[in-house]
């Protein structure tokens, strides 16, 4: 997996992430050897060529989703009573809503939630919101500066919308600021915002923004953000704010996210890209090279994967021949991926009537793709992969911006010797 390139993170994900490798939440053996990029397992497996996809579960368990937190100490690491006082406990979390009444025409709702008052809401209120409203989906995260998926799940909670209906009528309210627990320093706050519209105006078949209290079919762990973090579906991971604490509804009609203050595009959606999983530097002449990798389908879905070879680390320029990859097909039964009990007909992003997958990949999930490459001369080379979007736009279109999300095509430097 490429080492994240300091330059383009900020400080805060730079100095918190922990580099897991996606790949390695593999289970099956030639999968973990093309993965990992240990050839000699590789050989060992006997994998055929052309190889067999990687069948790496379209789920990844929480524990094993790469982490980016801030806060000092870790939200994640409180124990006990520490726990308790962060109100991070199932009993003990709760969300404000309130009305920001510091900008001009100022934000009024006709009823808030405080803990100053004793009608925060709490977990048990959510559920029973959930009843009636909740929603569930296969959703990749994906930090915005970082060049590889930090992990794919299926999570559950209830519409943004539906919570916000609670407050009743709303005069002047343009944004939605959110934010979770950080500590007592004020400069670890990080916070995202929604426009109203976002918030409360979901088009039909879209998946909405929703607080999320269960992931994989499990209550949401400490270290995912739980006991409830909110999940901005098209969004790039730092709007999907963990251990949520405060809405507030405000007349400010700038996107005031922190991650804006840190050169980055707030109203970025998440971007169809592909990645290279892990190669070895140095690969024996004379057997089939299997290349691997994954795709996220941003928001203009996925039309293909391609790669380019080249020896000596040559620029691509665009008269040169990619290759088109071979994409994973739909799972033919859902019933071994998802967690017991849920069927692809409950999932957004189904067809609820024939249970299958109404675009693939679902949108803002990720799926595998693998191509084989044979007979090359022993030197130097230069891998490049990238993804095609449904209108035709190849990375890094169709916004070469960094700052609004990595969209380089993904490289890796291997020699066959
Ligand atoms: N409260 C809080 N929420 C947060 C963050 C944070 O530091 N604090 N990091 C954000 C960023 S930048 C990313 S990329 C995702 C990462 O989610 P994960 O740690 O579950 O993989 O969480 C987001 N939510
Ligand atoms: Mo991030």
């Amino acid at each position: 997996m490429t080492t994240p390139d300091p330059g383009t993170l900020d400080s805060a994900d730079s100095a918190s992430i922990s580099r897991r490798d996606f790949v390695r939440t593999s289970s099956a053996l030639a999968a973990a050897a093309l993965a990992g990029g240990n050839l000699n397992a590789l050989q060992a497996a006997e994998v055929p060529a052309p190889p067999k996809l990687v069948h790496r579960p379209l789920i990844t368990p929480a524990a094993k989703f790469s982490d980016v937190s801030r806060g000092n100490p870790k939200p994640h690491s409180l124990k006990g009573d520490a726990l308790v006082q962060a109100r991070l406990t199932p009993e003990t979390w709760r969300v404000e809503i309130t009305a920001d009444t510091t900008f001009k025409e100022a934000a009024d709702i006709n009823k808030s939630f405080t803990l100053a008052d004793g009608t925060a809401l709490d977990l048990a209120a959510l559920q029973e919101l959930g009843k009636k409203h909740s929603v569930k989906f296969l959703k990749a995260m994906q930090c915005l500066n970082i060049p590889a998926p930090l992990g794919q799940g299926l999570w559950e909670g209830v519409p943004l919308r539906e919570v916000l209906r609670l407050c009743g009528t709303m005069r002047n309210v343009r944004r939605i600021y959110f934010s979770g627990f950080h500590n007592n320093d004020p400069k670890q706050l990080f916070r995202s915002s929604l426009s109203y519209t976002q918030a409360m105006e979901t088009p039909p078949g879209e998946l909405p923004a929703f607080l999320a209290y269960r992931l994989n079919g499990e209550p949401l762990s400490l270290i995912r953000g739980g006991p409830v973090r909110m999940v901005i579906p098209w969004s790039y991971g730092f709007k999907s704010i963990k251990w949520l604490q405060r809405i507030s509804l405000t007349n400010d009609y700038r996107a005031n996210d922190t991650y804006a203050e840190q050169n980055n595009d707030p109203e970025s959606y998440l971007k169809t890209a592909a990645y290279i999983d892990g190669l070895p530097a140095k690969i024996p002449a004379g057997k089939p090279i299997a290349i691997t990798g994954l795709v996220m389908a941003g928001l203009s879905g996925v039309k293909g994967v391609e790669y380019l070879l080249q020896r000596d680390e040559a620029k691509p320029d665009a008269a040169e021949q990619w290759n088109e990859a071979q994409l994973e097909e739909p799972p033919a039964d859902w019933s071994s991926v998802l967690p017991a009990g849920v069927t692809p007909q409950q999932v957004l992003g189904f067809d609820p009537k024939t249970g299958k997958p109404a675009t693939w990949p679902l949108r803002y999930s990720m799926i595998s793709w693998a191509a084989t490459v044979k007979g090359l001369a022993p030197g130097k080379y230069a891998l490049r992969a990238r993804a095609v979007d449904l209108n035709g736009f190849a990375q890094p279109e169709p916004r070469p911006n960094q700052k609004a999300g990595r969209n380089t095509p993904d490289l890796r430097e291997f020699e066959v010797v």
